[in-house]
């Protein structure tokens, strides 16, 4: 019942993974990138979703503690993929609000990034629109730093947060992943494919990358390559797995 209690000592206890979810060229079918998603094995429970863990983590205070071991584990994941010779784009990790506001964020990336040999363009941060909406003026430093750094940044969920067009003016963002709310209905429900089309417009008149997540048909697919979208994340193409099983998807495609 008491799920911070354990969660208080399954780092220690070494009850995380962290799952590779691919990102996709909808044309070639190539894996592009790598997105973490963490995974918790409870002793008795069995897995336990981090929809319903991380809540709890930033709650208790635990999130930072949790959020460094995946930055750095997805960063250790990366160099045995290289030097496997398996060779794709960036590999993604999800950013919390508290890891976002942590002071020593920067310091942690460059110490990552550093100890394994990492080129910062190799790595992608993913926030929220929630998270540039509060301390404004701080979340833009904070992006313009890490992506002076050469980090990649993305805006998770983009179409269902706290958001305001003057937000993609001043943070030097790189990626809008479009949230899949907008994706599920496609391609019938005639708004969403509004919302996404102008998405699509907005972002590459404004030099951003687009991705769509949550890519679950070939209708789907088939719809956002109209619209420009070529670059997709879901389970038509896989959910996240495990490293070795990842892999097997850079050589092969999906
Ligand atoms: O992988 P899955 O769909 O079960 O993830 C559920 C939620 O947990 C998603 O919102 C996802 O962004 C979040 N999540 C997964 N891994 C991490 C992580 O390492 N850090 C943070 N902050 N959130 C994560
Ligand atoms: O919040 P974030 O976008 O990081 O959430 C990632 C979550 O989305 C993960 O838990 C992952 O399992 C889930 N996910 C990934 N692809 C799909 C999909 O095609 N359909 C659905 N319903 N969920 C997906
Ligand atoms: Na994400
Ligand atoms: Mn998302």
């Amino acid at each position: 019942v008491n799920l911070e209690n354990d969660l208080r000592h399954a780092l220690a206890e070494g009850q995380f993974r962290l799952n590779y979810q691919p990102k996709i060229d909808g044309i070639s079918r190539k894996v592009v990138a790598a997105e973490a998603l963490i995974r918790w094995k409870h002793p008795t429970r069995g897995n336990v979703s981090p929809a319903l863990f991380i809540p709890v983590a930033e709650r208790a205070g635990l999130i930072g503690a949790i959020g460094d071991w995946a930055l750095q584990e997805a960063c250790r994941q990366m160099r045995l993929w290289l030097d496997d010779g398996i060779e794709f784009g960036c590999i993604s990790v999800n950013l919390s609000p508290a890891q976002f506001h942590d002071a020593s964020l920067k310091q942690k990336v460059e110490r990552s990034l550093s100890q394994w040999g990492l080129s910062p363009s190799l790595l992608e941060l993913e926030i929220t629109e929630t998270m540039m909406a509060t301390e404004v003026d701080r979340a833009i430093a904070i992006v313009g730093e890490l992506g002076q750094m050469g980090v990649r940044m993305s805006i998770d969920d983009f179409g269902t947060g706290y958001s305001s067009l003057a937000y993609l003016k001043l943070f030097p963002v790189n990626v809008l992943k479009i949230d899949r709310a907008f994706i599920k209905e496609l391609p019938g429900n005639r708004k969403d494919g509004a919302i996404v089309s102008s998405i699509a417009t907005l972002a590459a008149n404004l030099g951003f990358e687009v991705i769509a997540e949550g890519v679950e048909t070939q209708a789907q697919a088939g719809f956002l390559l109209t619209k420009g979208v070529t670059l997709m994340q879901g389970f038509l193409f896989s959910p996240a797995v495990p490293p070795d099983e990842f892999a097997q998807l850079v050589r092969t495609g999906v």
